[in-house]
């Protein structure tokens, strides 16, 4: 009887851990394969020519400009430790003081053009600017808030004649629009009552009106940069937000949007609940880079990067470490050559003109650039492992391979592996291309590049070109038995 029992026992656990293992396992499945409304529609890069042009650019400019400029971080001679263009969230400056700035934005230095040329000069092939920041004033004049440049004492459009002067250098535009606005009443954090929903409702249909506003006026935008969408409010819109950037998407076709826009129907953001991106490039990399090529997960991406450590709007007493030229070349050398772009931060000041500092670093990489662009715009990952001496980039169409130099060896050799049955046809610098420097092969596919003597003030560039001819080292290299 007991024996009975017992067997019958054995056969109800065995039964029981079936179960349990079935599901274990239905459930593990069922975790990558969500059934997602609103998650990403598209596994893969684009390929269309939109893109691949936003994929080649390599270098960009950001713009913070807002009513922040004029406080630049300070009020009533104290002075705010956050980011400039958040003063209005501190205690320090009272709320209707910071909204009644509107009455003061007389921007007599402000010149478009001059805005242009200086990012042209410094190589960026394109620029995102803020036409509405947290705060909610408009740099356009927006029909459905009367909290923008139109009724200033400045009075006119900001946004047309930037997009208009920075296109005509040849520089495409990216619109930022922050979803967050402290400015509109209707405007909430969280959804907690009947009363919020109604609100935000209302505010809804009043950002959708300013997006469609706006590419309706800007219609040579390429795409739109979105911020201020982390509340809980906002990550609760996943139907919302997928039918608006579909409505977006339809009127300006090719249109680019990050994926900081929506959230899933899970109020997963970036990454839906299945860990596909949403949106066509990722656009978590904000003041920090990846550092190595798996951390992007082969998806597009850029990084946006300030001068200081975290002041994006003008402040007037920048702090801590400011970054140079040749650190700010370095991040972009790195972030095309792990496929992504770079985009360096300015923030002009309440008067329109943008600072001395910020104009000697773009002068400074735009001098470097006028080199050595040829390894930056329309090149990515090379494919190859990284070495010390800094940062191998491909261009993607003519497949030529770059060195770009931030470490100088002491031996003068630089190290270059290749993938197996590849050899090096020539090397040279990019700035001397007559002159081939001398290599020599040190383990298979494995090279030494010897450049004596290199004086090491500027980052420089070494062109690389390989051959697929193979060849082979018969017994020169024997495995060590160990
Ligand atoms: C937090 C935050 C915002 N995101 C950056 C791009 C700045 O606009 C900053 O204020």
């Amino acid at each position: 009887m007991k024996q009975l029992l017992n067997k019958k026992i054995l056969l109800l656990s065995i039964l029981l851990l079936n179960v349990v293992v079935t599901s274990a396992q239905n459930s593990s499945e069922a975790k990558n394969t969500i059934e997602l409304k609103h998650g990403s529609h598209r596994i893969g890069k684009r390929t269309d020519t939109v893109m691949k042009k936003w994929r080649g650019y390599g270098l960009g400019q950001f713009i913070h400009w807002g009513l922040y400029a004029i406080p630049g971080g300070e009020w009533n001679g104290k002075t705010y430790n956050g980011a400039a263009e958040w003063i209005r969230s501190w205690d320090g400056m009272p709320k209707s003081t910071y909204d009644s700035l509107i009455y003061r934005f007389n921007p007599t230095q402000f010149n478009a053009v001059a805005w242009a040329i200086t990012a042209k000069e410094m190589g960026a092939r394109y620029v995102t600017i803020t036409t509405k920041h947290h705060d909610g004033f408009c740099l356009w004049p927006s029909k459905y808030t009367k909290y923008t440049v139109a009724n200033s004492p400045y009075k006119k459009d900001i946004i047309g004649p930037l997009v208009k002067a920075y296109n005509a250098e040849g520089i495409d535009v990216i619109l930022y629009f922050s979803i967050m606005d402290w400015n509109n009443p209707n405007w909430r954090y969280d959804i907690k009552t009947e009363a919020d929903s109604l609100a935000f409702e209302k505010f809804k249909t009043f950002t959708r009106n300013q997006l469609i506003e706006l590419l309706t006026l800007y219609p040579t935008a390429k795409g739109l940069w979105f911020d201020g969408t982390w509340d809980k409010a906002w990550v609760k819109q996943a139907a919302f937000a997928d039918e608006l950037e579909t409505e977006m998407r339809k009127l300006r076709p090719g249109l680019i949007i990050g994926s900081r826009f929506r959230a899933d129907e899970y109020g997963k953001r970036h990454f839906d609940s299945n860990g596909a991106m949403m949106g066509d490039y990722e656009q978590g990399w904000e003041r920090k880079i990846p550092n190595k090529i798996d951390d992007v997960h082969g998806n597009d991406w850029d990084c946006v990067m300030t001068v200081p450590e975290n002041q994006w709007g003008y402040n007037k007493a920048w702090k801590g470490h400011i970054k140079t030229v040749n650190e700010l070349i370095e991040m972009t050398a790195k972030c095309v050559s792990l496929g992504g772009n770079f985009v360096l931060n300015f923030g002009p000041k309440g008067d329109g003109s943008i600072r001395q500092e910020e104009l000697d670093l773009a002068k400074g990489i735009g001098s470097w650039m006028k080199v050595n662009s040829e390894a930056i715009y329309n090149c990515g990952y090379a494919g190859l492992e990284k070495q010390d001496w800094g940062f191998f980039t491909k261009n993607t169409k003519t497949n030529k391979l770059y060195m770009l130099v931030f470490n100088v060896p002491l031996s003068g050799d630089y190290r270059v592996k290749l993938p197996a049955r590849t050899d090096i046809a020539k090397a040279y610098l990019l700035t001397t291309s007559s002159s081939a420097l001398r290599t020599e092969e040190i383990h298979p596919n494995e090279y030494f590049i010897h450049l004596k003597n290199e004086p090491g003030k500027k980052p420089f560039v070494i062109v690389l070109e390989s051959t697929s001819a193979a060849k082979g080292s018969g017994n020169v290299y024997e495995k060590a038995k160990t």
